[in-house]
């Protein structure tokens, strides 16, 4: 029993017993396939994606999504009047993740390249793409970014998948991709 002491003080010098070293052995073989998992879906399953991360203000954060919004936005979204955006190619687009929203709604367009910039104005959320499934945490302070080119034209949902609380259920945003 674990809540009385061993008989033998020194039980730990007493030689391990044969299961224990087959368990530990393959606790131990199963530790580096999983590791080596990462690293090969990192490769083949293209959702474990290469990013760069910065701390950031978010007050800081803020101001530049609203510029880049103020000057690129081209026509606000009919259903929820957020200002649909349209960036030149190759630059630096930044995505506000907040209480409950993404903002704003970015027109991309297929093929070209974007540094997209996440952050979040108050706590953790989750960054989740769909129907692509590629999924990254975002977190307030920090600026992580991916390089992404679009492959393919549509529009795709951006849905919290990080508990954040009461509305976390509304927080979905929309991408658009254009040929
Ligand atoms: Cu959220």
């Amino acid at each position: 029993m674990a809540i009385s002491p061993p008989e033998r003080r020194l039980w730990w010098k007493e030689p391990i017993g044969r299961a224990e070293v087959i368990w530990i052995a393959v606790a131990f073989v199963w530790g580096l396939v999983m590791f080596s998992a990462m690293i090969y879906w990192h490769i083949v399953g293209e959702q474990n994606l290469s990013n760069e991360a910065y701390r950031v203000d978010p007050e800081v954060f803020a101001a530049r999504a609203e510029e880049l919004a103020d000057k690129y936005k081209v026509r606000e979204d009919e259903v929820t009047g957020y200002p649909i955006v349209h960036p030149p190619p190759g630059s630096d687009i930044y995505l506000i993740a907040r209480l409950w929203e993404w903002w704003p709604i970015f027109e991309l367009e297929e093929g070209q390249n974007y540094r997209l910039h996440l952050s979040s104005l108050d706590w953790q959320h989750g960054f989740s793409l769909q129907p692509e499934n590629i999924n990254i945490q975002v977190h307030p302070n920090y600026d992580l970014v991916l390089t992404v080119t679009p492959s393919e034209a549509g529009e795709y949902s951006i849905v919290c998948n990080e508990f954040c609380g009461i509305g976390h259920h509304i927080m979905v945003g929309k991408l658009l991709v254009v040929e």
